[in-house]
C-alpha cells in the first residue's frame, strides 16, 4: 500500500505540498490539472510542470484524480469519439510522463452530492452530510449554486462552474439515458482506451457513484459490488479497475465493503478510506476516519485491503474542518493528516500481525 494525498495543485490547493510532506507515510499526491474541463487535452508541460512541483518537495505524482469524461461520452453523443481521441492522446502522455494510475467517474451530470457542506457536529467540528429529503426538495438546476455558495470560496471537484453553466442541456442529453445504455457507454469508452492503458500500463480506477443511488433520476450504474463486478467481467482486462471509496460504497448500508473488496481483489487499483455516520435509509454525515465516529469498521476495511494483497495507492478520504481551518469542504489539512496516521497505525499492526510470508 502506498499512502498519498489528494493535492488540487498549485493555484487552486491551499495546502502546500511542504506541509502535505510532513505527514508522516505519504510518499506522493494524487493530483490533476484542475482547470481542465472535462474532454479537453493534456499538455505534456503543464504535466511536466506538475511533476516538478511534487518532485521539488520530495514528493512522486501518484495517480491523477480525475481525468474527467465528457458528457458526450457518457451520453453516447455521435461527436463522442472526438473526446474518446483526446482522452486517448491525454493517456499516452500521462503515459509518457510515467503515470500510471487514473481515476474517473462515469455519473452523469453530477459528480459526488451532498445536501450540506458544514454540518456541525456536537463538537465544533463540521462535516460534508446528506440527506435524501432535503435533495428531493432541491431543483437540481439550482443544485450548483447551493454547493458552490457553501463551498468556502473553492471550486469543488466534479463542480465546474462553466460544465454547470450548461445544467439545463446537460440534462437534456441524458433523457433517454437509462442504466443500461449508460453501461453500455461506459464499456465503449473503456474497450477504446485499454490499448493505450495495455501500451503504458496504466490502471484505470472508476470511483463508485457517490451517494451509490440515483439522484435528480439521473441513472447510476457503479453503485455496489455486484456492478462493480459486471464492469470489471464486460472488459475483462486489469487495467480496467476501480477506486474502492468506502465513503461512496458505504453510503448505502446495504453495501459490505469488506467483501466488495475481497470481491475485487486484483482489481483495485485505488483506495479511498473515510467513515460515514447513517441515520436513517438516505441520511448520513462524513465521519472521522476512526471507526467508532462513524457507522463502518475502517479496521475490518483495511484488513481486507491487507488481505488481498493490495499494493495500490491509498489516500484519506475527505476529513472534518477542525482546529478553525477553513479549507475547501472535506479537503482540509489537518483531519485528513489525522486519518493517515490512524490508518497506519492500523496498517503497521496488520503487518506486523500477520507477517507476510
Ligand atoms: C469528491 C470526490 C469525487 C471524485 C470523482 C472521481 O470528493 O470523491 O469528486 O474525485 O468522482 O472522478
Amino acid at each position: 500500500m502506498k499512502m498519498t494525498f489528494r493535492w488540487f495543485g498549485t493555484g487552486y490547493d491551499p495546502i502546500p505540498l511542504q506541509h502535505i510532506r510532513q505527514i508522516p507515510g505519504v510518499v506522493g499526491v494524487i493530483t490533476t490539472l484542475y482547470d481542465k474541463q472535462a474532454g479537453d487535452l493534456w499538455e505534456r508541460d503543464r504535466i511536466r510542470s506538475l511533476k516538478k512541483d511534487a518532485a521539488d518537495n520530495g514528493l512522486e505524482i501518484s495517480g491523477i484524480e480525475s481525468v474527467n469524461i465528457h458528457d458526450a461520452i457518457k451520453a453516447g453523443l455521435p461527436e463522442r469519439d472526438k473526446y474518446v481521441e483526446n482522452y486517448i492522446k491525454t493517456l499516452e502522455i500521462l503515459g509518457e510522463e510515467g503515470i500510471d494510475m487514473v481515476c474517473y467517474n462515469f455519473m452523469p451530470v453530477f459528480d459526488w452530492t451532498r445536501s450540506e457542506l458544514a454540518k456541525i457536529r456536537p463538537d465544533g467540528s463540521n462535516v460534508l452530510s446528506y440527506d435524501q429529503e432535503v435533495v428531493d426538495k432541491i431543483n437540481p438546476e439550482t443544485m450548483f449554486e447551493k454547493m458552490d455558495s457553501a463551498s468556502n470560496g473553492f471550486m469543488l471537484p466534479g463542480w465546474e462552474p462553466e460544465r454547470m453553466a450548461r445544467i439545463k442541456e446537460l440534462f437534456a442529453i441524458y433523457r433517454g439515458v437509462n442504466d443500461e445504455r449508460l453501461f453500455e457507454n461506459l464499456v465503449y469508452f473503456l474497450k477504446a482506451i485499454m490499448p493505450v492503458c495495455d501500451k503504458y500500463n496504466i490502471k484505470m480506477a472508476i470511483h463508485p457513484d457517490d451517494p451509490a443511488w440515483p439522484v435528480f433520476g439521473l441513472p447510476r450504474i457503479i453503485t455496489n459490488k455486484e456492478n462493480l463486478l459486471k464492469m470489471c467481467k464486460a472488459v475483462e482486462n486489469v487495467h480496467n479497475g476501480v477506486t474502492l471509496c468506502t465513503g461512496s460504497l458505504g453510503s448505502n448500508p446495504g453495501n459490505n465493503i469488506p467483501d466488495t473488496i475481497r470481491a475485487l481483489k486484483g482489481r483495485v487499483h485505488f483506495a479511498h478510506v473515510r467513515n460515514v455516520k447513517h441515520y436513517a435509509p438516505g441520511k448520513f454525515d462524513e465521519a472521522a476516519h476512526l471507526s467508532s465516529d462513524g457507522s463502518l469498521d475502517v479496521y475490518e476495511i483495511m484488513k481486507a485491503f491487507y488481505e488481498t494483497g493490495f499494493d495500490g495507492c491509498l489516500r484519506p478520504d475527505h476529513g472534518r474542518m477542525i482546529w478553525g481551518e477553513k479549507g475547501m469542504p472535506g479537503y482540509g489539512l489537518y483531519d485528513r493528516a489525522l486519518g493517515i496516521a490512524y490508518l497506519n497505525g492500523i496498517w503497521e499492526s496488520l503487518s506486523k500481525t500477520f507477517p507476510r510470508r
